[in-house]
């Protein structure tokens, strides 16, 4: 069994009710445990900004699944949820990153990681500080990485 970390994230439709389909489709594969997921964190678009705020978490999982199969199935996840491509960084109705998954490390296009973008972005490292205070990335905690960021919107939903 390895652990593994997801970023989710919907700016389309009911954002709630799309991240915990999503959720629930995680909970319910056979290979997958979920051990933790974060609160729901509004947060500002990164990237293309004309559009609607993200609703955003972190999921921190048990899996048997390889990281490949891993990403097939957030695929799928994503193909259910009938999400829309048309925009690169644009609206979606879901959209499954996996940022870490144990010590393992992969280049390809197909799959990075650990995710290439998430040490940029509050969106992902903020849920993830709160399901995981103690992980350290390029030996700096996640807080140390925060604090050099720019400071786009993040407001956890109380
Ligand atoms: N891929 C490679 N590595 C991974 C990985 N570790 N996890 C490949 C998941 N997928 C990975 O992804 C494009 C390709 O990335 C896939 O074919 C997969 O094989 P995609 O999800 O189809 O496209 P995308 O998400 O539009 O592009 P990209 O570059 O993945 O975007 P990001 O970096 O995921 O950013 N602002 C806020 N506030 N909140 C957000 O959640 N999300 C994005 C998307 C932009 N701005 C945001 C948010
Ligand atoms: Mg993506």
């Amino acid at each position: 069994m390895a652990k593994a970390f997801l970023g989710l994230g919907s700016n389309l439709g009911d954002k709630r009710a799309n991240l915990e389909e999503a959720l629930k489709k995680l909970k319910n594969h056979p290979r997958i445990e979920i051990l933790k997921v974060s609160s729901f964190y509004e947060t500002e678009p990164v990237g293309f900004i004309e559009q609607d705020w993200f609703l955003n978490i972190a999921v921190k999982i048990d899996t048997s699944l390889t990281p490949l199969e891993l990403l097939e199935f957030c695929q799928s996840i994503e193909r259910d949820l009938l999400r829309k491509r048309e925009i690169r960084w644009g609206p979606r109705t879901i959209d499954l990153d996996i940022l870490l998954y144990e010590n393992f490390t992969s280049q390809s296009e197909k799959l990075t990681i650990p995710h290439p973008r998430m040490k940029e972005r509050a969106f992902v490292l903020v849920p993830l500080e709160e399901i995981e205070p103690d992980l350290v990335l390029d030996g700096l905690k996640i807080s140390q990485i925060l604090a050099k960021l720019n400071g786009e919107k993040v407001k956890k939903v109380e």
